[in-house]
């Protein structure tokens, strides 16, 4: 039974992840911790939790000791929009974190998952059904910090022999936590504004085409990855996974069919559209499929019924 340890547990992955792991591997074998402990009590309360900044590695080493953990999901960073407006913070947890926890998993003969993005693509990658390995000259310190991340996490793999793996996630939706200051989240926030408001006013332009995903295909992506046989992985890191891809008129006209009166209007956010227009419309995850088996179960239309399903039947108390 694997012992595994969550940073950033308490963040939009990671508050869904824990409770699945632990439904998973047990209450006990799951350590969730985070720099915060004023969210997500369900997390907190259903098993052991550690405050812990991901950049202290004597802190991680010291509870992976106690714990005895063997696996690591690496989720705590800073998303597209707030690693743009503080770059220096972006660039200082993404990757000095990233590497704290290479190091004690070198040290402490750990296994590391590690999520990228499509945010790690930039404006000379090939726009439509972007290749599993494409250039990658991302234009934003979040991107950077992505790509970075990858090479670091392939370098500690065939250097030192730490069992690294990751996918690079499409923007993701989800009816639990909500999205932690990136450039999808307006693709959540919209359901909120249909079901609240019946109006949504998006940040984005109308015609912006952008790779999504729902939560519980992100949460499958991440377990099987770290359960595949490792025989059978030629990328390891930052594998492209996809389910749909859509633009906000595209999510408008789905939420009309259940709420026929929705309405959406824009105000556009210049850097949240500039770092949409430097990033894919859509991926393609051929790699993932032939490696270790990744398929979606959700598209636009099943995510939306369920997403407005799960917050009118909580509107409704
Ligand atoms: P989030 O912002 O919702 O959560 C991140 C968590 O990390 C927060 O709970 C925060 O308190 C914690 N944190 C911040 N700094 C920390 C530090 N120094 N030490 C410990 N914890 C710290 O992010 P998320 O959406 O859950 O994303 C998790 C990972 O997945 C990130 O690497 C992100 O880049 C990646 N990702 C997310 C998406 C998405 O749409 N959510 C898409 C692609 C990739
Ligand atoms: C963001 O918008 O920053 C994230 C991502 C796609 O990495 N949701």
């Amino acid at each position: 039974m694997k012992r595994i340890l969550v940073s950033g547990a308490l963040g939009q992955i990671g508050s869904e992840l824990t409770v699945l792991l632990r439904q998973l591997y047990g209450r006990d074998n799951v350590l969730a911790t985070d720099i915060r402990d004023d969210v997500n009590r369900e997390v907190i309360e259903s098993g052991p939790f550690e405050l812990l900044d991901c950049r202290d590695g004597k802190g991680l080493s010291e509870l992976i000791g106690i714990h005895r953990i063997d696996t690591i999901y690496h989720l705590a960073a800073l998303l597209s929009a707030t690693a743009e407006q503080k770059p220096q913070m972006g660039w200082d947890i993404n990757i000095n974190g990233l590497y704290t926890v290479l190091e004690v998993a070198r040290e402490n003969r750990c296994a590391v998952f590690i999520p990228s993005s499509i945010g790690s693509f930039g404006p000379t990658t090939i726009k439509d059904h972007t290749p599993q390995d494409s250039p990658q000259r991302p234009s934003s310190m979040y991107g950077v910090t992505k790509v970075a991340g990858e090479l670091l996490c392939d370098y500690y793999y065939h250097k030192f022999g730490v069992d690294t793996r990751g996918v690079r996630y499409p923007g993701l939706i989800s009816n639990k936590t909500p999205p932690g200051g990136g450039t999808t989240d307006y693709a959540v926030d919209i359901y909120y504004g249909a079901v609240e408001k019946g109006h949504y006013t998006c940040f984005l332009k109308g015609d912006t085409y952008l790779d999504m995903m729902y939560m519980p295909d992100a949460l499958k992506a991440a377990v099987d990855i770290m359960e595949a046989d490792p025989a059978s992985l030629r990328h390891r890191n930052a594998f492209n996974v996809t389910s749909m891809s859509f633009c906000p008129e595209d999510q408008a006209a789905y939420i009309r069919k259940h709420i026929p009166n929705f309405e959406i209007s824009y105000d556009i956010d210049p850097v949240r559209q500039a770092l949409a227009n430097s990033w894919p419309n859509s991926l393609e995850d051929y790699a993932a499929r032939v490696e270790w088996g990744w398929a979606p179960d959700f598209g636009l239309e099943m995510m939306t019924e369920d997403m407005l399903g799960t917050l009118e039947k909580r509107k409704g108390g």
